[in-house]
């Protein structure tokens, strides 16, 4: 049987679930509040990185979402998820590169400085900063302060809301190019990397 350790909200837990109704899999829900019970001992030893989603398949855990999803298109063929020719899986492991390099901490910047940002504000300052310093990802531990106590004016917002212009400007473009001409379609062009996002990767 399949164990999920996922949180109802996150993006990066989404997409598993996503392939795994895909494939007409079900596997046992466990709900992370991600409040600190992400940093949990136990909950560690599935994750080091203290982050949702783990899937746990025959005892074993397998972590990093994009890699999740691959390993679930591997173990459950039917119906496949990636396409046959080679440049579309380059293609769409692009796109998981994309994200997972860029766009989820970018993502995770901006939640922190508007949606999450007031609830740690109401605990006192020591509190707040304690949990955040258990995170075994200290770079991510590190904007999260910047944002919790910096709001939108923290160093790495502009370069976050850049991201996710680049991104939506660039996955636009492709989208359009491919309607036109979806045999020439040419690959994902890189990201060029900036100094607040290179060290973001979980
Ligand atoms: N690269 C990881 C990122 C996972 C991740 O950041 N998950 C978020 C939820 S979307 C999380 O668990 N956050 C908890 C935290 O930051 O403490 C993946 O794709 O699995």
């Amino acid at each position: 049987m399949l164990e999920l350790y996922h949180n109802i909200n996150s993006v990066c837990a989404q997409k598993v679930r996503i392939a795994l109704k895909e494939k007409g899999q079900e596997a046992n829900d466990h709900i992370l509040t991600l409040r600190g019970d992400q940093n949990d001992s136990e909950y560690l030893k599935l994750n080091p990185n203290g982050v949702v989603p783990t899937l746990v398949d025959d005892g074993q855990p397998i972590v990093e979402s994009s890699l999740i999803l691959y390993y679930i298109d591997d173990v459950f063929p039917d119906p496949p998820l990636m396409p046959k020719e080679s440049r579309l899986r380059h293609r769409v492991r692009m796109y998981n590169k994309l994200i997972d390099e860029y766009l989820h901490n970018a993502c995770t910047i901006l939640t922190f400085a508007t949606a999450f940002r007031p609830s740690f504000l109401k605990m006192p300052r020591e509190a707040w900063l304690a949990q955040i310093n258990k995170a075994p990802l200290k770079r991510r531990a590190e904007y999260k302060r910047s944002v919790i106590e910096h709001g939108l004016d923290s160093e790495f917002v502009m370069d976050a809301v850049g991201q996710h212009k680049k991104s939506c400007h660039g996955w636009r473009s492709r989208s359009r190019k491919a309607r036109i001409s979806p045999a020439r379609h040419s690959p994902t062009p890189m990201l060029p990397l900036s100094p607040t996002s290179s060290g973001l990767s979980c």
